[in-house]
């Protein structure tokens, strides 16, 4: 059976949580601390991170959207790519947006940790990633029921994810007034069986990391 290397609060890992529950393929959940040196990521990772989906011969596929790919082609039943070529790039910058805006998340959060040593200027140029990146996302979601096409898809995973993260970690940045398209998107998926199985959840990191 596929196993995957997952963390609880981790956009990038609940993407393949959700990827593979809609695809219905059988997996075995590893719950770790990335950030801890417990995690067994880097020996399947040289680059240290999980998600790493592990396969039955032992290899691995690590990085989320790679995991994405490796999962589309492999197991193509229930796809959640569209399947014309404009489709599937338009999904795919879906997710380029949002992996990115998930980036400027974890910068931020591991910035602010440095406490009084943290840097007013990295965070003001992280924030405005993530305020550039949810005004993008809105206005590409309009009032669509789906990000892209007619069905559930990768667009709306990435999508979903990042708003759930969001709401986790940085609760104080209000976007359901300022995008209610967004937020009747993310209450609507939240709502499907494969999100309510992976609702991001805080961990304690016990190492010290910056
Ligand atoms: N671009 C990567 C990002 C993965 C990532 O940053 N994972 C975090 C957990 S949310 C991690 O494992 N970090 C440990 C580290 O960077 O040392 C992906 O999409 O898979």
């Amino acid at each position: 059976m596929l196993k995957l290397i997952s963390a609880a609060p981790s956009p990038y890992a609940r993407k393949v949580r959700i990827a593979l529950a809609e695809k219905g393929i059988p997996f075995e959940l590893l719950t770790e601390v990335p950030w801890d040196s417990t995690t067994s990521s880097p020996k399947h990772n040289p680059l240290e991170k999980l998600p790493v989906l592990l396969l039955e011969d032992g290899s691995s596929v690590y990085e989320s959207s790679f995991i994405l790919q490796y999962l589309e082609l492999k197991y193509p039943q229930h796809p959640l790519l569209p399947p014309d070529v404009d489709g599937i790039l338009a999904a795919r910058k879906f997710e380029v947006l949002c992996d990115g805006l998930c980036d400027a998340m974890v910068l931020t959060f591991f910035e602010r940790l440095r406490k009084d040593a943290a840097s007013p200027e990295w965070v003001a140029r992280q924030r405005r990633k993530i305020d550039g990146g949810l005004k993008e996302i809105a206005r590409l979601a309009g009032q669509r029921t789906w990000m892209v096409g007619n069905s559930f898809g990768l667009g709306d995973i990435a999508t979903g994810t990042v708003l759930g993260y969001m709401s986790l970690r940085f609760p104080e940045i209000e976007w359901r007034g300022p995008y209610p398209n967004l937020a009747a998107l993310s209450d609507r998926l939240e709502q499907r069986a494969s999100f309510r199985a992976s609702v991001p959840v805080a961990q304690t990191i016990a190492d010290k990391i910056v």
